[in-house]
Formats: structure tokens, C-alpha cells, sequence
């Protein structure tokens, strides 16, 4: 899309490292929404990886997917997969695509692509920081930082949509974070 100088609303997480930092710039357009969710986590970088990386296993911490199937790629970039998703949310099935993976500064992105929901050009970026050891615990911490950019369904507000979608988010990596702490006890 061409970019409405002045209108744009730029989505930037403040204070990370440059060469992570650049991959959470979401240039959002007028009709756009965008957003950042921080998760910290009292476990390794390594380890919060290993579950992140899984493009092809969402459902090891994303509870409103039933089941994925892989229909292109072997877990890199350009992966597609296609989600069926719980009942009880306004969507059926997704289908996204694996963008970024890179697994030495800790980088993913994927866009989705299709499915039966509401959600029109959603692409998120996620990065890992190491962080300071969470108190009492003496092993390495992770902060998680999450961003998306998506079209604003016709009929709603960029607010609605926000909230909407951080709840998603936070929950995601709020569930990311059990499971990676888990692993270290
Ligand atoms: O899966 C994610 O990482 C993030 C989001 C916002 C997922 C959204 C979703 O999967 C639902 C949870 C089903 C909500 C899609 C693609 C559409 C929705 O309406």
C-alpha cells in the first residue's frame, strides 16, 4: 500500500537491540491497527525458543488452536500451515505462513494468509532478549516482544481491534512463558 505521510502510525518497541528492533517496524496505514505485547519470562532464551521456533506446532501453547497441519515446507521460511481453531471465537480456520525464522538473533514472523475468520492482513513479529535472572531463581530470564499490524474489520474500531488482538497475544505468550519455565524445573 502507499504510505499517507502523516497518517501513518508507526508501531515501535523502544529500547531493543537495532538489529532486532527494525523487524517490529510496522508502518500501519490509515484503515491499519498495530500493536506491541512484552512477556518476561524466567527462563533461557534457548529454551523459550525451542517452543517458539515449532512453526508447525502452534497448539504447544496457543490455546485457541485445535489442531495444525503442515500444507507446504518443512518448518522454514515460506512454511504454510492451516489451523483449525476452538469454538466459541468468530473464526474457523487460518492459514499462515512462516516469514522470518531466524534462529540466531531469535526472530519469527508469519502473515496470515486465508481462512475463515475476520482478520485481514495480520502479520506479527516476535523477538528474544535475554534478560536478567528473575530474582531467586539464578538462571537467565527472556523478555518476549511481540508486534502485529492488521486491516481493521469493516464495522469496527481500531480500539475494538486492539483489544481484541492484544488479549490473544498476551495470552499466547503468557502460555509460552509456562511452558518454557516448565521446561527448566
Ligand atoms: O495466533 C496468533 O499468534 C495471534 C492471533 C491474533 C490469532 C488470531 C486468530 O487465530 C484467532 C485467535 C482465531 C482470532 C485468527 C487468525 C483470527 C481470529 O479472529
Amino acid at each position: 500500500g502507499v504510505a499517507v505521510a502523516g497518517a501513518i502510525e508507526r508501531c515501535t518497541a523502544h529500547a531493543l537491540p537495532d538489529l532486532v528492533a527494525k523487524h517490529h517496524e510496522h508502518a500501519a496505514r490509515p484503515e491499519q491497527c498495530c500493536s506491541a505485547v512484552v512477556q518476561e519470562v524466567a527462563a533461557p532464551a534457548a529454551v523459550v525458543w525451542s517452543v517458539l521456533r515449532r512453526f508447525d506446532e502452534p497448539q504447544a501453547y496457543k490455546h485457541f488452536v485445535k489442531s495444525c497441519r503442515v500444507v507446504v515446507g518443512n518448518g522454514g521460511v515460506g512454511t504454510l500451515r492451516e489451523l483449525r481453531l476452538v469454538s466459541g471465537i468468530p473464526a474457523a480456520t487460518s492459514t499462515e505462513r512462516l516469514e522470518i525464522l531466524d534462529d540466531e538473533h531469535h526472530v519469527l514472523s508469519f502473515r496470515v494468509i486465508g481462512g475463515e475468520h475476520r482478520l485481514t492482513n495480520y502479520r506479527s513479529v516476535t523477538t528474544l532478549h535475554p534478560s536478567e535472572p528473575p530474582t531467586g531463581t539464578g538462571q537467565q530470564g527472556t523478555v518476549v516482544v511481540e508486534t502485529y499490524v492488521v486491516d481493521v474489520p469493516p464495522g469496527n474500531t481500531k480500539e475494538d481491534t486492539r483489544v481484541f488482538l492484544d488479549t490473544i497475544v498476551k495470552c499466547n505468550l503468557h502460555s509460552l512463558a509456562r511452558i518454557a519455565e516448565t521446561h527448566c524445573r
